[in-house]
């Protein structure tokens, strides 16, 4: 068995989550669909409920006191979160809904003024569709051609021919940092030298990796940077995408609207700078605050510490597991290459059955492709059943998730 840090009590943590003391099957809830989304601590929620019972006002247009309050709330979100992923300046940091509207953003400016025929777009099979379709359609539009970067039989990116893949023709490569179906943690940095070589721009997907790990896009050296913030700790519907200046200053807008323009006359308008010309419209503020707030709490806590944690549990889970008959673990075995996302199929019993079982045992966990039909044809299934950890879960949850998977056994044994 192994010992729980002694730096870090998820008890303690889970507390400060409103949504995890409740009881659900008249069982307490344990809450393992993290990477799905995460639950809110109450720091956020209360911001939420101060921003719209005291300060709540459009951004960027009044001159009195509230929307002085909101602007300044806001443009400080912005800054707090260029710091946060160690972006050179707030105008580097776009608001969106999540990385899902990101990479819809970078295809279409980017892309649709980048790309023809003979141009090559390298993902891998192990992206979310979020970072497929976007492309899907760009190649569509374009006539730019779409290659993948394969996976071995673990889940761990085959990067033997990667120099064939990534060539002279490669514009752009879009790859997750960490996998949301395997967990598998990328080897980033072989890639991006490899796309940096041959003038190919990166963007990377850091929807699975933000809420876990400290990001800082400079060092990594990618040009874009993706994640959304309901999976760190706060609200639905807000996200950012970071760029390289230089690479935003050159593309066109995405979307055309108020807030975005510099002059618009009856047969042409010109854009304002950096960030708002990607930003039309009335944005999400409220989001965009309290995802600082959310960043604040995770940081205060510490991603050492965080991450030290989910290794722990992981560790312990994958442990545990590993005792229930029938039990198939999917994604990498070396523990240090996987993040705390373990997806499984028990025997021949459909996950839909199991994940319906832990449900009135009070264990929440997902079952589907995950978004992630590729990589669902690399393993043979259809779906699978995924149990997903973050910083407030505990080993009696890990116990929890157990247990309910010895019933799920004993139910089609009888
Ligand atoms: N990229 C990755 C790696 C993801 O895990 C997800 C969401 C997205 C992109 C899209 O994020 P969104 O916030 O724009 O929707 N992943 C999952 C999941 O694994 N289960 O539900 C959503």
């Amino acid at each position: 068995m192994l010992e729980k840090s002694e730096l870090f009590d998820p008890e303690a943590i889970k507390a400060l989550f409103p949504t995890l003391s409740q009881t659900v099957s008249d069982k307490p809830l344990v809450y393992l669909d993290n990477a799905a989304t995460s639950q809110k601590p109450i720091c956020v929620i209360e911001a939420l409920e101060t921003y719209y019972r005291k300060n709540n006002s459009n951004v960027h247009r009044g001159i009195y006191e509230l929307s002085r309050r909101a602007t300044e709330a806001y443009e400080n979100a912005r800054n707090r979160m260029a710091q946060f992923i160690g972006a050179e300046s707030p105008e580097e940091i776009i608001w969106t809904r999540g990385t899902t509207e990101g990479i819809n953003l970078v295809a279409n400016s980017w892309g649709l003024k980048n790309l023809s025929v003979n141009d090559e777009i390298l993902l891998t099979t192990m992206e979310h569709h979020s970072n497929i379709v976007p492309w899907q359609l760009l190649a569509e539009r374009t006539g730019a051609k779409i290659r993948y970067i394969e996976m071995d039989a673990e889940g761990h990116l085959d990067l033997e021919n990667l120099e064939e893949l990534c060539g002279k023709n490669t514009k752009i490569v879009a790859c997750t940092q960490v996998s949301n179906s395997l967990g598998t943690i990328n080897p980033l940095e072989q890639i991006i030298s490899r796309a940096r070589s041959v003038g190919s721009l990166v963007l990377v997907d850091g929807a699975q990796a933000v809420p876990h790990r400290a990001i800082n896009v400079g060092l990594m050296d990618c040009d874009f940077y993706v994640f959304s913030g309901h999976k760190m700790c706060g609200p639905t519907g807000i996200g950012v995408l970071w760029g390289r200046k230089e690479i935003l200053d050159a593309m066109p807008p995405y979307q055309g609207g108020g807030e975005m323009i510099k002059l618009v006359q009856r047969d042409r308008s010109t854009w304002a700078d950096l960030p708002h010309k990607f930003e039309a419209g009335t944005p999400n503020i409220a989001g965009a605050i309290v995802l600082a707030t959310a960043a604040d709490f995770l940081e205060e806590i510490g991603f050492a510490a965080i991450k030290e944690h989910e290794r722990n549990l992981l560790a312990y889970a994958l442990e545990q597991l590993d005792t229930i008959e029938d039990m198939k673990i999917f994604g990498p075995s070396d523990q240090s290459l996987r993040s705390s996302v373990i997806s499984f199929q028990l025997g021949s019993i459909h996950p839909l059955d199991v994940s319906t079982i832990l449900d009135a045992e009070g264990v929440a966990v997902r079952v589907g492709h995950h978004c992630a039909q590729l990589v669902m044809e690399h393993l043979g299934v259809s779906v699978t059943a995924r149990a997903s950890f973050y910083l407030y879960n505990t080993y009696g949850d890990v116990d929890r998730l157990v247990s309910g998977l010895n019933s799920v056994n004993r139910i089609f044994a009888s």
